[in-house]
């Protein structure tokens, strides 16, 4: 990008931000950011926790491609996904909407499209200003409308959300169909070996994990003790399609590989990349290059190989003179898990590293550590170096960007999105007043420095959070935690402010009926 475009593309953010008034000046300048719209990267991460990479505190591990965005972008400390699992957050991050209010749960991987072919999205918001559109890596928001013939095409899909390229792992490393799906076609199909799925009975010949633990690369608890596919027990069954199966070792260079063709294909105009990776999710299984990277075992591994994905995105902008004019976010799902199913070592090796930094909990929780995650923005150039304490979502995202790129959006569009751009590009520290975080449990709500857990009024105590060492935070009685003097949420002083626990009560409530 040339030195004056530059300096008129940094005017004009700033107006946008500062509400400039609306001479001629700056709107021909506004027009100039129109007509020149970033593209947009969104490098979503699986399960990387506030304390997993080194700009984040980590010691244990070394995450310099990271850390290079950090360091010369924004680095958020109070940046959340909308959830503690990955469903609800995805769904969140792509139509600016809280999982709850579909009932978004963890999806099976033959489940349908989660996302309704007509509910407005950021990619099909993005299209409308000229985006190229593309979703390279983990899918997990369902396929089809019900009863998917793998063998054919696989639609409704990421087309009918707003995508005009797709990549995917089409639901999670560790749940069947073990296969790629490229536009909506199963990758390397041998037609005389079809496949089938089903999350209810065993099909086909493939060994089972039940039956043939002596066969496995890792011991695996019974819910991913199904068929077998590349030595790992996955959760559900599938026959056929053995020419198609994965290498869970492969998907680093796979997925790297593509995202790269679509950012050259689309080099010449405007594109969004949602690159959703695989790691650091189970099954880990980061490739052999990666193998003793750190002390952790496969988890640390797998670390160190989703920096690596994460460097070689950076130079192909580079390479290509595109840096300059991209932005990147760099974040994650949900919170940090040890065992997620597997014994990895993921428990045993962990020594003294903290995954969830300074935060209590994980994935699947309502302590902090389940929605708080690494997030970073980098633009180079337009955005200077900074740390933003500013609460915000990933939902924020949505709204920000159509006002960057001025889009409109309706009324009924994206209603949890707040339209946050200044704090998002570093202009400002303020974010929002409210977010709502979403566990497998009961609402938590944010506010200032209040984090209120309302109580968990379900018989469910969710019983297999404890083998996993998961901290859920679900209690009975409200929990009220102070953060400005207890960040790792252990002194519940609810008794002694109920009034604040009945107004956060009020909050949630509300948010829940009709939105912030
Ligand atoms: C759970 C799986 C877990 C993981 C998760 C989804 C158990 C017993 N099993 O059902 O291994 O696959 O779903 O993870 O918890 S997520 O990051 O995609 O939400
Ligand atoms: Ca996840």
């Amino acid at each position: 990008m040339n030195k004056k475009l530059l300096l008129t593309l940094t005017t004009s953010v700033i107006c946008l931000l500062n509400a400039c008034s609306q001479s001629d000046d700056v709107l021909t300048e506004q027009k100039s950011l129109k007509d020149n719209k970033p593209n947009i990267v969104v490098i979503y991460i699986d399960d990387l926790g506030y304390g997993d990479v080194s700009s984040y505190g980590a010691t244990a591990v070394s995450t310099p491609n990271i850390d290079r965005l950090a360091y010369n972008g924004i680095k958020f400390t109070d940046a959340h996904s909308s959830a503690a699992t990955c469903t609800p957050s995805r769904y969140s991050l792509l139509t600016g909407e809280h999982g709850f209010r579909i009932k978004a749960d963890v999806l099976k991987g033959d489940a349908p499209l989660l996302i309704s072919t007509n509910k407005p999205t950021l990619p099909k918001m993005l299209k409308k200003a000229g985006y190229a559109t593309g979703v390279v890596g983990k899918w997990h928001l369902g396929l089809g409308d019900g009863n998917i013939d793998w063998n054919s095409d696989v639609t409704p899909g990421p087309s009918e959300v707003g995508f005009d390229y797709s990549f995917l792992l089409p639901a999670t490393g560790d749940r069947v169909p073990t296969i790629y799906l490229e536009n909506n076609r199963i990758v390397n199909l041998d037609v005389n070996d079809p496949i089938s799925v089903s999350y209810k009975e065993n099909i086909g010949k493939r060994p089972t994990g039940v039956e043939h633990p002596e066969l496995l690369r890792y011991a695996a608890d019974r819910q991913h003790s199904d068929t077998i596919i590349n030595g790992v027990s996955r959760i559900g069954t599938m026959s056929g399609g053995e020419q198609a199966l994965w290498k869970d070792e492969d998907f680093a260079d796979i997925f790297t590989n593509k995202a790269i063709a679509f950012i050259r294909k689309n080099k010449a105009n405007p594109f969004f990349l949602f690159h959703s990776y695989h790691d650091i999710h189970v099954p880990r299984l980061p490739h052999p290059r990666f193998k003793g990277a750190t002390k952790m075992g496969p988890r640390g591994d797998a670390i160190v190989q989703m920096d690596w994905m994460t460097g070689q995105i950076i130079s192909e902008l580079e390479r290509l003179g595109l840096a300059d004019n991209t932005i990147i976010i760099f974040t994650s799902d949900n919170g940090p898990v040890l065992n997620d199913g597997y014994e990895d070592q993921s428990v045993a090796l962990i020594g003294s590293h903290k995954p969830s930094g300074p935060f209590r909990g994980g994935k699947y929780s309502a302590f902090e550590a389940g929605t708080r995650v690494p997030m970073i923005v980098y633009w180079p150039n337009i955005i200077k170096p900074s740390q933003s304490n500013a609460l915000i979502s990933q939902m924020d995202i949505y709204k920000s960007f159509a006002k960057l790129i001025d889009v409109d959006v309706g009324i009924d569009e994206a209603i949890d999105s707040q339209q946050l751009l200044s704090a998002l590009l570093g202009y400002s520290q303020r974010g929002r007043k409210h977010l709502l975080e979403e566990s497998v449990g009961p609402h938590a709500l944010r506010s200032g420095q209040w984090k209120y857990i309302s109580p968990n009024k379900s018989n469910n105590n969710f019983p297999w959070l404890k083998p996993k060492g998961i901290e859920g935070g679900f209690a009975k009685y409200p929990q009220l935690y102070d953060l400005s003097k207890d960040i790792n949420e252990q002194n519940n002083i609810a008794t002694e402010h109920p009034e604040l626990v009945e107004k956060f009560e009020m909050v949630i409530t509300n948010i829940v009926k009709v939105g912030y």
